[in-house]
């Protein structure tokens, strides 16, 4: 492979001093190793924690690999310095978490020119040729967000508001991001089915539980009747719930707002289990093995799907949570 390092172990002493050996040793050292170049977003929430895990607890040397990692801290032009430096160290594979989905095919064409595959986790980019990138893994972020929509149209059902005009806030993602332009128009898909519903706001809560406080805070003084809030990650509900209880409010399956999220990190099991939060939507962050497996196939010259979704689920305060949290991964 054009990096692994198979260092010959020429056995120049020995020929010089053995004419009559005919054939030069060749050992792979111990340092044949794919070398894997990792653009993450950050470390901005549980979910980007435990999927920076997964990379980190699966690229290792054991496996054949050694991992360049970059913690970009949510700012796209440090993703781009760091697929640059990858470039520059003549990595095997570059993959990238995009922060956002647009700005990236000056720096995919320079990849293509070095002849360093790309591969993307996580959130998508938009770019004008897809040979740009070798494929993607990850949530499938409008799915997330109209199964949270549904879930809601259920619950209101299932308590005898169905017909009830009933006032929404959302708390969206890092703008730009796939998660967040998924979820958002997923859900808005749902929300277009009810004409009792009314989508009162929306602002971004950048992923994080402080921010998500404020915008919450925001949206408590701008609305004085608010029925739900839609948290567009499980950090951002957690700043929610503690800006509703701050107002002298209730949240929860017993509270005046009902509160859901996305990610469905342990934490947010916690908060079901409290009685602040109703529900939480899969988005896996367990992308290292997938990727892995990518690799693996592209190394043994096999085609890979161009768009692979991670396996997702949703859930609420009506399951056995404690005994679910007991097997949860992340
Ligand atoms: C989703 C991921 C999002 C998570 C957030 O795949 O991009 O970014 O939902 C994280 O927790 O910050």
């Amino acid at each position: 492979m054009k990096k692994r390092v198979l260092s010959v172990a020429l056995t120049a002493a020995m020929v010089a001093s053995m004419a009559t050996v005919p054939a030069i040793t060749v050992q792979a050292a111990d340092d044949e190793l794919i070398v894997v170049g990792y653009a993450q977003v950050g470390a901005e929430s549980d979910w980007r924690t435990a999927n920076t895990e997964s990379f980190k607890s699966t690229f290792t040397e054991e496996n054949g690999y050694k991992l360049i990692f970059d913690d970009a801290q949510q700012k796209q032009e440090n993703q781009i310095k760091a697929i640059r430096s990858f470039i520059q160290q003549d990595v095997d594979y570059i993959v990238v978490a995009p922060v956002v989905e647009t700005g990236w095919e000056t720096v995919l064409e320079e990849a293509k020119e070095a002849g360093i595959p790309v591969i993307l986790s996580d959130r998508q980019m938009q770019v004008s040729d897809d040979s740009l990138y070798e494929c993607w893994v990850g949530g499938n972020f409008i799915k997330e967000g109209e199964t949270a929509g549904q879930w809601v149209a259920d619950y209101l059902e299932e308590k005898g508001r169905g017909e009830e005009e009933i006032n929404m806030v959302t708390i969206q993602g890092t703008i730009g991001a796939s998660a967040q332009v998924g979820r958002t128009e997923g859900f808005g898909n749902i929300v277009a089915q009810h004409e009792n519903w009314k989508m009162l706001d929306m602002q971004s809560g950048e992923f994080t539980q402080a921010k998500g406080q404020e915008v919450m805070e925001s949206f408590l003084k701008s609305y004085d009747d608010i029925d739900v809030v839609i948290c567009e990650n499980d950090n951002e509900a957690f700043g929610a719930i503690d800006a509703i209880k701050a107002a002298g409010k209730t949240c929860g399956p017993e509270g005046d707002i009902i509160v859901i999220s996305f990610d469905s990190v342990k934490a947010a099991f916690e908060a079901m289990i409290a009685g602040d939060l109703n529900a939480t939507f899969e988005c896996n962050p367990l992308h290292g093995p997938r990727v892995d497996e990518i690799i693996k196939k592209l190394e043994a010259g096999e085609e890979v799907e161009k768009i692979q979704y991670v396996d997702e689920a949703y859930f609420d305060t009506s399951m056995d949570l404690e005994a679910i949290l007991a097997e949860r991964a992340y």
